[in-house]
């Protein structure tokens, strides 16, 4: 255990029961089912988890529900005190839980730590906006009235998390729908539910420390039909979820059938434009890193690259040489760039992908393939891979949750933009240029039809400060930073007579 994986586990509490359902500081036996959490890394048997049943999801509702009673008349600035306590825990369980993290889902250590890092950031915002959450007062057309607006807690959000961020994501939304007043039941992903357990540890202790009720924060586990108890209750006025597109149309429709709110965060399907006024040395860093980061299994993976004529083969050229020096192995070595897939599916699918791109006439230019020997038995490591292919083939269409980076030719600004735009996808987006006629045109009205365009960065590695989601198939939603608290209350518009008449809005009379 060269990496102190057992250390970071234990210290986590994760291996001290094997219980998935909890309301805080209960943790309830819900049957027989279990699911496996299986390392990518080497393939080992980190621990089993039990599942949430039928049963058990009915007393998590109900604590939630009476937990909510509770919560949502805390003072706002006093529910940000308990995310500022939750924002100091995470401190100092950085290490460990960003080592679990990379273990669990087969990230870098760096890049599990900067995952724990988004946590604490999004803690620190949400303390900051637990004294604002502010509404607006308009003028009353009438005299003697005023008007103004106010935001309520919305009731319990339902959280579905997805693997490749296990933990920050669900932060993103727990931190903000806490201190909207709002209480939060969470599904983590079933391929990193150890994850979703350590969370839950280190947020019940300080619930508990300051004597708050059970139930304001609660974890179930399981696949998608434990999702659909949640999505299918009519008591959980909103879902979050992220995912695929096509888990999300079977979500989004499923709470839209009940009139629910939903907040989805789908798949991406980022491009980054290099143009021929590039800086190339950040246009390669970015594009790299935006490729193989996370084994190219962010929603926000750069998948295409769309290349001016002009510079196409010295960008090709560079991609070639950079992708060489690429070390791939054990994520916990921080010697290593890249590290596995989630599991063997994602295997499959990447070498299917890459199959079914070089049928359509797709070319490689550097050549994927799986890694085997020593230090691969997990059998979930593969070559991050670069294909020369047109934007209109089937595979360059969709997201293939693996590090295959599509390349492209253009002519025009006008062709790369269209070109850019032509994908079902509309996340995240990139334009690379020191040209500040290209750079304003990619970030117009008729530019980049993604939600976050970026100049002279890549796609991926948003800050938490900002909305976080994205437009077409990938669902809308916005998360994390801005004003995307507003999802996760309701509106009411409050007018207040004062005056000793009763006048009608748009001048009616009514005299009797
Ligand atoms: C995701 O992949 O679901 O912008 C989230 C980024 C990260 C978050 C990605 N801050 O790449």
């Amino acid at each position: 255990d060269q990496f102190g994986i057992r250390a970071a586990l234990n210290n986590l509490g994760v291996l001290s029961e094997n219980l998935g359902t909890s309301t805080g500081n209960e943790w309830i036996n819900s049957g027989q089912d279990y699911i496996e959490s299986v390392s990518p890394v080497d393939g080992v048997l980190i621990g089993k988890i039990q599942t949430t049943d039928k049963k058990s999801y009915e007393q998590i509702i109900l604590k939630a529900q009476e937990a909510f009673k509770f919560w949502r008349k805390v003072p706002a600035p006093q529910r940000g005190e308990i995310i500022r306590q939750i924002g100091d825990a995470l401190r100092v369980a950085k290490m460990d839980l960003g080592k679990l993290v990379s273990y669990e889902m087969g990230k870098s250590y760096q890049e599990g730590l900067g995952e724990v890092q988004e946590m604490i950031d999004i803690c620190d915002f949400a303390v900051g906006l637990s004294r604002q959450l502010y509404g607006l007062t308009m003028h009353s057309e009438r005299p003697g009235h005023r008007m103004y607006e106010q935001w309520h807690p919305l009731g319990i959000v339902g959280i579905i998390s997805a693997f490749n961020f296990p933990v920050a994501v669900w932060s993103w939304n727990s931190m903000i729908a806490w201190v909207c007043g709002d209480v939060c039941i969470w599904k983590p992903s079933e391929k990193a539910p150890l994850s979703g357990v350590a969370c839950q540890h280190i947020v019940a202790k300080i619930f508990k420390e300051n004597g708050l009720p059970d139930g304001i924060s609660s974890l179930i586990v399981g696949d998608y039909k434990v999702g659909e108890f949640m999505t299918h209750d009519k008591r959980v006025p909103l879902i979050s979820a992220t995912g695929s597109t096509r888990m999300g149309k079977v979500v989004g429709m499923a709470v839209a059938s009940r009139l629910g709110r939903s907040l989805l965060e789908l798949g991406g399907n980022n491009g980054i434009i290099i143009t021929e006024n590039a800086d190339m040395d950040i246009a390669i860093r970015g594009a790299l890193f935006g490729a193989v980061g996370t084994a190219g299994q962010r929603c926000t993976t750069t998948r295409r690259l769309i290349i001016h004529e002009s510079v196409y083969e010295k960008v090709k050229e560079r991609l070639i040489s950079a992708y060489s020096k690429l070390v791939i192995g054990n994520p916990l070595d921080e010697k290593n760039h890249v590290g596995p897939l989630i599991d063997k599916d994602a295997v499959r699918k990447y070498l299917e992908a890459l199959k079914k791109v070089k049928e359509e006439g797709g070319i490689e230019v550097v050549a994927g393939g799986v890694i085997e020997g020593k230090g691969f038995e997990s059998g979930c490591y593969v070559k991050p891979c670069v294909i020369e292919a047109q934007n209109h083939f089937e595979m360059v269409q969709e997201e293939t949750f693996a590090p295959i980076l599509y390349i492209m030719k253009y002519k025009t600004i006008e062709e790369a933009i269209a070109m850019h735009n032509g994908v079902p996808q509309g996340l995240s987006s990139a334009i690379m240029t020191l040209n500040m006629r290209e750079a304003e045109a990619f970030l117009s009205t008729s530019g980049s039809d993604c939600g976050i365009a970026n100049v002279n960065i890549g796609t991926s590695g948003a800050e938490i400060g900002g909305a976080f989601g994205g437009e077409k198939e990938t669902g809308g939603g916005r998360e994390s930073g801005s004003d995307s608290w507003k999802a996760y209350m309701r509106r009411q518009t409050n007018t207040i007579n004062y005056s000793t008449a009763l006048p009608l809005a748009q001048g009616i009379k009514f005299d009797i």
